[in-house]
């Protein structure tokens, strides 16, 4: 067989599992947007819809044990890294089975369980705990892996320069991924950065830098096995940027009008979901049927989550000083 077709094979066998977890996050944020609507959802939510080709193909490298640390736009690296869409949806509603006792919510979900290490709300503060979790793991020797997502809107940050310095000098097994998706809220990347391109500044630290089609899991999966391979060898970080749009607003809510229509569309044209579905039935990697089953079983899925979510009690009133760093209060 050449190193073509093995390739087409490997992929054959991936494609379904990579479709099923892109359209769970798709879905679930489909529905979490409608519940934020009808005020079943407090706060704030950050879509990631459109950019699911990136935690998808970069969480399908790593195993159980290793760590991701998040952003802001959380859903999608939470439920690619293996999260319970039960718990997640039962978090962003408040209650008390959620992973973080419903006291968290969209922005601050977190699961040791799965090794999801935080949705960090603070742009660029998930880069120095990535850091620090590389180091525990190289004090550790345990080989684990920790990916690393942020924003271009990340990267103009100390803590970019710091982590990514710090990393580097102390070979570090950590994989720092951008999403750049052009935009930090309303202002534009090439407004606000010298350096457009976040793999070049893959160069100030020595270590290796790649920009990759974030719409493509393909491209996203082999890029970050290569990074995770060098990293769990021993062989420290590395950048990797993926180009990716999100098709929302920057939260529910906004209405975007800083953004050309004309963009929107060439990327919605772009979307990774559509595009690895295509792929599936034309390479006959899925029966028509059966593509329609494993769709109705992500809906399904997302429906069972929601239900689980409503059904789950409120955190008691005695919680609400627990599990904060403060302690309670009263005593
Ligand atoms: C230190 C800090 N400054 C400002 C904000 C407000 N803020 C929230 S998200 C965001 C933009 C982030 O853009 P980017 O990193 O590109 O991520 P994206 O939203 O595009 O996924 C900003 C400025 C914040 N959360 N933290
Ligand atoms: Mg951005």
């Amino acid at each position: 067989m050449s190193l073509v077709d093995e390739e087409e094979k490997q992929r054959s066998v991936l494609a379904p599992e990579f479709y099923r977890k892109m359209l769970a996050v798709r879905l679930f944020e489909q529905r979490a947007i409608e519940l934020y609507t009808r005020g079943e959802i407090r706060g704030v939510i950050h879509p990631y819809i459109g950019e699911e080709a990136v935690a998808v193909g970069a969480c399908a490298v790593l195993n159980n044990d290793d760590y991701v640390v998040s952003t802001h736009r959380g859903h999608g690296h939470c439920i690619a890294k293996g999260a319970s869409l039960d718990r997640m949806m039962a978090e962003l509603l408040g209650r008390s089975n959620g992973y973080c006792r419903g006291k968290g919510g969209s922005m601050h979900l977190a699961t040791f369980e799965v090794g999801m290490l935080g949705a960090i709300g603070i742009v660029a503060a998930g880069i120095p705990i990535a850091v620090g979790a590389g180091l525990s793991v190289k004090l550790r020797k345990t080989r684990q892996v920790v990916i690393c997502f942020f924003g271009d809107g990340a990267v103009n940050q100390g803590a970019f320069h710091e982590g990514l310095n710090m990393a580097a000098v102390w070979n570090l097994p950590v994989v720092f991924l951008c999403e750049n998706n052009f935009y930090a809220i309303s202002t534009h990347v090439s407004r606000v950065s010298a350096v457009t391109e976040v793999a070049r500044r893959s160069c100030a630290y020595d270590i290796p830098g790649k920009r990759v089609d974030g719409n493509s899991v393909w491209a996203v999966y082999e890029a970050v096995q290569e990074a995770v391979a060098r990293a769990r060898h021993g062989h420290g970080p590395s950048l990797i940027e993926a180009l990716t749009y999100r098709h929302e607003g920057h939260y529910k809510g906004d209405p975007g009008h800083y953004r050309p229509p004309e963009e929107l569309k060439k990327w919605q044209r772009k979307d990774p979901i559509k595009k690895l579905r295509k792929e599936l039935l034309a390479k006959n990697w899925l029966e028509p049927k059966a593509l329609e089953e494993l769709e109705q079983e992500v809906a399904q899925d997302v429906q069972r989550a929601v239900e689980f979510a409503r059904k789950s009690p409120y955190p008691a009133e005695e919680e609400l000083t627990s599990d904060i760093f403060g302690g309670d209060h009263r005593k």
